[in-house]
């Protein structure tokens, strides 16, 4: 399929691309996607073939269809936090595309701009948003950014002199009623902000119709993991992680059709007791900050090392799914805002104090994925998830989980280190 790619070098020129930067990581792309995706893996679900064309077409077929949308005047919305709602953006005709990076190429444009003890993936998302490089950051007409950790509240700073950039105010202690009254005030603010930017009324219907569409993606992305609890594991991490990267970016409808054919491809296999590993393999659940596209490394240390990653109690995992909205959603549009701020407020995200329901979380998913260990994942200098884990790794100990702490980047410079590492762990589990 990568051979078949249309010619869409005039379509980069037109965004502004920096052409010779953009080749770079072009080049590097389908090397790193060949070696941890193809190479490295035995019997993946067959259905897995559209993500494929997906890594390898990445700024291809999606930027023209946002580039085609736009010329039929919608609007393109980048976010960077799971706490935006998609069905807003939906439910006002435009497009909302997740843009957080994961890979440490596009720091030469952030660098200088930010102190060095800033985690990987505001240093990334930064540089992609300032260097010219992402055809997803030059179609937006809107960023939205969000109060969620100092990093990133300071880096919309930044970003705004570059692009225009909305700020949600998400609260801190989120338990309590005036917490949950204020999200509510800022869905609204939101709401408006939009209306301005698409030049569209919203309605209770449009709404309804975009809620349940979203929920409809999660619901799908849900049966995908739910098959990661069989043993033996009819999909690897990494390709589980895969498709979750991807559902940031892609069409939902598109979403919703793809990722229900992978998971009737891996219910099958689970009836049939087809795996992508022997059973028995040593299972690991792997909690902590989220791992956008293509970060691929630490799914693929582990699981070259005969372990496999059966679920991500991440934003790119199960934090993405996990909340769903009460059956009765209501009918206007403040009864279904409510609705939407009640969901969104379920994620158990480090951000937030107190943020007990964490915990609870990861316990029950390695139950529920018969995990044999856990693997607590801080990206370096992200405060609340290096602070979480330390409590965290004795509360899952005392509950009687085997926990391994890793504090990494994207740069493959710790990768020695770490085999030794993750070697270690995986001979203990039982
Ligand atoms: S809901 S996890 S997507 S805030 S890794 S930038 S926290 S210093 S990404 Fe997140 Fe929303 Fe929470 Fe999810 Fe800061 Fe940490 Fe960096 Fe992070």
């Amino acid at each position: 399929m990568i051979e078949e790619k249309p010619d869409w070098y005039p379509m980069w020129r037109e965004l502004g691309i920096h052409i010779e930067k953009h080749d770079e990581l072009l080049a590097a792309l389908p090397n790193a996607f060949k070696t941890i995706y193809i190479d490295s893996q035995i019997n993946r679900p067959k259905n897995m073939a559209f993500w494929d064309f997906i890594v390898g077409d990445i700024h291809g077929l999606r930027v023209s269809e946002l580039k085609k949308a736009k010329e039929e005047g919608k609007k393109v919305i980048g976010t960077f936090c799971l706490y935006i709602p998609d069905e807003i953006i939906v439910a006002l005709d435009a497009i909302g595309v997740g843009l957080c990076g994961g890979t440490n190429f596009s720091n030469f444009a952030s660098e200088g701009l930010l102190p060095t003890n800033i985690c990987a993936l505001i240093k990334s998302a930064l540089g992609f948003g300032i260097g010219n490089v992402c055809p997803y950051f030059a179609i937006t007409d809107l960023l939205i950014g969000e109060t969620t950790c100092d990093g990133k509240k300071k880096a919309w700073e930044i970003l705004n002199d570059y692009k225009p950039v909305y700020i949600m105010e998400t609260p801190q202690c989120k338990t309590r009623p005036q917490a949950r009254a204020h999200f509510i005030e800022e869905l609204k603010a939101l709401i408006i902000k939009l209306e301005e930017v698409t030049g569209k009324k919203l309605t209770a219907d449009k709404l309804k119709n975009a809620m349940e569409k979203i929920s409809k993606k999660r619901k799908q992305l849900k049966r995908v993991y739910n098959a990661r609890k069989a043993d033996p594991v009819p999909i690897s991490g990494k390709d589980g992680l895969l498709v979750s990267q991807v559902t940031f970016y892609d069409d939902p409808d598109r979403q919703i059709e793809m990722i229900g054919k992978l998971a009737d491809e891996l219910e099958q296999r689970v009836k049939n007791g087809v795996g992508v590993t022997n059973k028995d393999t040593k299972r690991i659940l792997l909690s902590g900050t989220p791992m956008a596209i293509p970060n691929w490394k630490i799914h693929h240390l582990v699981e070259t090392k005969g372990a496999v990653i059966v679920a991500e109690e991440t934003c790119t995992g199960t934090r993405y799914f996990q909340s769903e909205f009460e059956e009765k959603m209501g009918e206007t549009i403040d009864d279904l805002v409510e609705c939407l701020a009640d969901r969104y407020l379920g994620i158990n995200c480090a951000c937030f104090t107190p943020n007990i329901g964490r915990k609870e979380d990861i316990i029950r998913l390695a139950k529920e994925y018969k995990a044999d260990g856990i693997i607590l994942y801080t990206l370096n200098f992200c405060q609340p998830y290096d602070i979480e884990a330390v409590g965290l790794e004795k509360e899952l100990k005392k509950a009687g989980f085997p926990v391994f702490s890793i504090n990494t980047d994207y740069s493959s410079d710790d990768e020695g280190p770490l085999n030794t590492r993750i070697e270690a762990f995986l001979e203990m589990l039982k």
